[in-house]
């Protein structure tokens, strides 16, 4: 397991490129109508996940919303299993059964990719429920947007994870929209944080679009955890280039706001911050783009190469064990452990 300190921050800026140039290079597969179904890009809000992840253990847990490739590939899932993913590709995260709402990796605790707004919240509280239970010091991080906020699932969680003092962090992604509404429309708060407050949780406001600040915060708030387990509410301030999903021109918004939020660009921020203190040369930041432009050129070679998966694992993963109707025994090839029933059981 890698300590936290030693997550380098030019690795972490090298994360950021990955994802930045994975998700220009699927927008680009999903126009010439390589990847199908619905596409959201994180592209802007990279700062949040990566400092994020920058603070935490590899056995930490997290499990987030829909806009879900940068978490999988911040966990560590690779460029090639989220691309085939993405492609509908049965060496996809979710052998291609997922597409891009639903990014998941037991492997490296990531919980999903999970498409209906605010669900997973309590979800998260169940892995948070299931650390404390089991005495260990990890932690979950639970990522959700602006419009999660005001769902009945997204209070009961909050009130639960206070209760039981659960060592859960909820970490709103504000992008100031949900799909195309405000969320000064949305939300009667003066700020989303205010939220946590109401249930007694603590709860902070950060810059989601400056890496060192994200990883400062959420490692405070973890080390804090892990000593006595407790909830964590931040509102991390941040903004999506890019419309809603694939379909949505983003008119709702005007071209100078979208320029003054590309002007505090999280990845030119801190590719700033390292060449001032002499950590980066431009040399080094063209080297590490390059790498990052490669294994994503190579990832959609992958994908295009990878098999469908079979037509008979169509109804797979729909149900959990135990809920089929019949008893036949699960397939030979299924992981153990997944809980899952095979299409065979299903039909
Ligand atoms: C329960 C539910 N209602 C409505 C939708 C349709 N929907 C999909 S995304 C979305 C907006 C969510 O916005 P936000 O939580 O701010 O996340 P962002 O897209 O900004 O990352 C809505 C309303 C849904 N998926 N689930
Ligand atoms: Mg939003």
């Amino acid at each position: 397991m890698q300590p936290v300190e030693q997550r380098d921050e030019v690795e972490m800026l090298s994360l950021m490129l990955l994802i930045r140039r994975f998700e220009e290079r699927a927008s680009q597969q999903y126009q010439a109508q390589k990847i199908g179904g619905f596409c959201h890009l994180y592209i802007g809000q990279e700062a949040v996940v990566t400092g994020a992840i920058a603070a935490i253990r590899d056995d930490d847990y997290i499990i987030t919303a829909y806009r879900d490739h940068a978490h999988a590939l911040a966990r560590g899932t690779s460029a090639d299993a989220c691309m085939a993913e993405l492609f509908g590709k049965v060496t996809g995260c979710s052998r291609g059964l997922g597409g891009s709402m639903h990014f998941f990796d037991k492997k490296h605790h990531m919980y999903g990719g999970h498409a209906i707004v605010a669900a997973h919240v309590p979800l998260g509280v169940g892995l948070a429920f299931a650390i404390k239970y089991r005495g260990e010091d990890r932690v979950t991080l639970c990522f959700f947007g602006d419009g999660a906020i005001n769902q009945g699932s997204f209070h009961e969680a909050l009130n639960l994870a206070a209760l039981y003092k659960l060592p859960i962090v909820f970490i709103c992604e504000n992008n100031l929209f949900a799909m195309g509404t405000s969320v000064k429309r949305s939300t009667s708060l003066r700020q989303i944080v205010d939220r946590a407050e109401g249930y007694d949780i603590p709860g902070e406001i950060v810059d989601g679009m400056n890496f060192r600040e994200v990883r400062d915060k959420v490692a405070e708030i973890v080390d804090s955890i892990r000593k006595e387990a407790h909830p964590a509410f931040l509102e991390m301030r941040t903004y999506r280039y890019r419309g809603h999903s694939m379909s949505d021109p983003a008119s709702y918004r005007t071209k100078q706001e979208l320029e003054k939020y590309r002007l505090d660009d999280p990845i030119t921020r801190l590719r700033a911050q390292l060449t001032r203190e002499g950590k980066l040369t431009n040399e080094q930041f063209d080297l590490l783009d390059k790498r990052a432009k490669e294994t994503v050129l190579a990832s959609v070679k992958f994908a295009e190469k990878s098999p469908q998966p079979p037509l008979d694992t169509l109804y797979d993963y729909t149900y959990a064990n135990g809920a089929a109707a019949d008893d036949s025994p699960a397939k030979s090839d299924e992981p153990e452990g997944d809980g899952v029933a095979s299409g065979e059981e299903r039909r």
